[in-house]
C-alpha cells in the first residue's frame, strides 16, 4: 500500500523547484459546541500524498539542491488522555501505511524546520510551499493560514508560496488503488439504492426511503460521501434538495443521488423509480430521454474529448428529446429544465479538484443528465461514475439498474 503514497509523493517533490521546503497539514477537529467536536475529515490533499488521516499531523519536505528529506510530526498524547480517547498512530503504523521515516514530535517542528531555514546562510531556501486554495473563507480558516501568517512573521526574507494546484492536478488521474476505492463505494452505493428501492412502496414519507440508504452504508461500517437526496415529486426539481421529509403523493418519481465513502474515495450516483414500481406514460417519456443521453454521454467520453463539448452536447440531446416531445419549440428552452452541467471530476471530493479542458485517460467522471418539470411534479436525475481509458470510457457503476423495464421488474418481484 505505502507505494501507492511513496509513487504520488515523488511525482510531488518533481512538481517543486530546488530550494523550498513545503509544509502540509492534516487539519484540526472542528468544535461543535462547548466539549463536542464534529468528526474528522483529513485534508484531501494531506491524505492524497500520505494515506494518514489523523488529526495534528504536519508532512514537510525539505527540497535543497541535490537531496530531499521528508519529516511527519505527530502529537504527543499523555497517558491521561489515552484513557479517554485511545492511543495516537505510533511510528511503525505512519511508517507502515505512508512510507514516511522520519517520525518526530509535533513540539520538534519549528527547532527542525529552523534547522534547515536559519542555518541557510547561503540562501538556498528561498520559498515555502504550504497548501492553501486561491480563495479562503475568512469564517473558516485552515491551520494551513494559521501556520502561514505565523511563519511569514518568523520567516519575513523568504517567498510564500501555494502547493495546492500541484497536488489537485495530480489528483485529477486516478491510480489503481484510487479507482479499487471508487468501485468500492459504488457497490456499497448499489446495495443501498437496491434497498430503497424494495422498501419504497411501504414507505410514506421520503426520510424513510432515505433510511435504507444510510442503513447499509453502516451494514458496511462506512458514511455517505455527501448529504443524501431522497426527493418526490416536485422537491425532485429542486437539485440539492435535503430535507427528505415530504410525504410521498401517488404516482410519484422518486429521486435519490448519493454516495459512499471507501478509505476517504467517494461515490456520487442517481437513480430516479417510481414509488410504486410502474412508471405513467409522461414519467417514461421523460426518462427515457435523460436515459438515452445518459448513455450517448457515457460512449463519447474518451481521452481528448474536450469538456465543453461534453457539456453542449448533453444539453443538445436533452433539448432534442423535449422538443420531440412537443415540451419545448426551440434548443434555448432546454434550460428551463436544465440547469447543472453533465458532469464533474470525482475522487477524495465528491466534485473533485484539478483543471483541465479536455479528459484524459484514468480520470473519473461523473455523467448525470437529468430533467426538472415542476408542473408535471417531475424531476429525472441518472447518475453514474465513469473512468475515461485511452480509447473510451468504462462504466464503473455500470451494475446499477437503470433501464425502465430492469427498474419495474426488480421492483414488482423484490
Ligand atoms: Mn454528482
Amino acid at each position: 500500500m505505502k507505494e501507492y503514497f511513496i509513487n504520488r509523493r515523488e511525482k510531488f517533490i518533481a512538481t517543486l523547484p530546488n530550494g523550498c521546503v513545503a509544509l502540509l497539514f492534516s487539519g484540526v477537529k472542528k468544535n461543535m459546541s462547548n466539549d463536542l467536536d464534529y468528526p474528522f475529515v483529513v485534508d484531501k490533499n494531506f491524505y492524497y500524498l500520505t494515506g494518514l488521516e489523523e488529526d495534528k499531523l504536519i508532512y514537510m519536505l525539505i527540497k535543497g539542491n541535490d537531496f530531499y528529506k521528508e519529516f511527519l510530526f505527530t502529537e504527543e498524547r499523555s497517558k491521561e488522555k489515552e484513557l479517554w480517547i485511545g492511543p495516537r498512530m505510533k511510528r511503525h503504523d505512519i511508517l507502515e501505511i505512508s512510507g514516511l521515516e522520519n517520525v518526530y514530535s509535533l513540539n520538534d517542528f519549528d527547532r527542525v524546520l529552523g534547522s534547515y531555514l536559519k542555518s541557510d546562510t547561503q540562501g538556498v531556501f528561498d520559498a515555502i510551499y504550504l497548501n492553501l486554495p486561491k480563495t479562503v473563507d475568512p469564517f473558516n480558516k485552515k491551520v494551513d493560514e494559521y501556520y502561514a501568517n505565523k511563519l511569514k512573521e518568523e520567516y519575513p526574507n523568504i517567498y510564500f508560496r501555494s502547493l495546492y494546484n500541484n497536488v489537485c492536478n495530480l489528483r485529477l488521474i486516478k491510480d489503481k488503488l484510487e479507482i479499487e476505492n471508487i468501485c468500492k463505494a459504488i457497490s456499497i452505493t448499489k446495495q443501498g439504492i437496491c434497498e430503497m428501492m424494495k422498501n419504497a412502496k411501504n414507505c410514506n414519507y421520503e426520510y424513510e426511503v432515505e433510511s435504507f440508504y444510510v442503513w447499509t452504508l453502516k451494514q458496511h461500517n462506512t458514511i455517505e460521501s455527501f448529504k443524501t437526496i431522497c426527493a418526490s415529486g416536485v422537491n425532485a426539481t429542486i437539485l440539492h434538495y435535503e430535507d427528505n421529509n415530504s410525504a410521498f403523493l401517488d404516482d410519484t418519481l422518486i429521486l435519490c443521488d448519493l454516495g459512499s465513502l471507501k478509505n476517504n474515495y467517494a461515490s456520487d450516483i442517481s437513480r430516479t423509480f417510481p414509488k410504486y414500481g410502474k412508471f405513467t406514460d409522461m414519467q417514461k417519456k421523460i426518462y427515457q430521454i435523460v436515459l438515452n443521453c445518459n448513455k450517448e454521454m457515457i460512449k463519447k467520453l474518451k481521452d481528448g474529448y474536450s469538456r465543453r463539448e461534453y457539456e453542449e452536447e448533453a444539453a443538445n440531446l436533452l433539448a432534442k428529446g423535449l422538443i420531440e416531445l412537443g415540451i419545448i419549440k426551440e434548443f434555448d428552452e432546454v434550460f428551463k429544465y436544465y440547469y447543472h452541467s453533465v458532469g464533474h471530476m470525482l475522487g477524495l471530493d465528491v466534485h473533485d479538484v484539478g483543471k483541465f479542458d479536455e479528459f484524459k485517460a484514468g480520470m473519473v467522471v461523473t455523467c448525470e443528465p437529468g430533467l426538472y418539470i415542476p408542473e408535471l411534479n417531475i424531476g429525472i436525475r441518472i447518475e453514474d461514475d465513469i473512468l475515461i481509458t485511452k480509447d473510451g470510457s468504462i462504466n464503473l457503476s455500470k451494475d446499477i439498474i437503470k433501464e425502465i423495464d430492469e427498474i419495474e421488474e426488480f421492483m414488482t418481484n423484490c
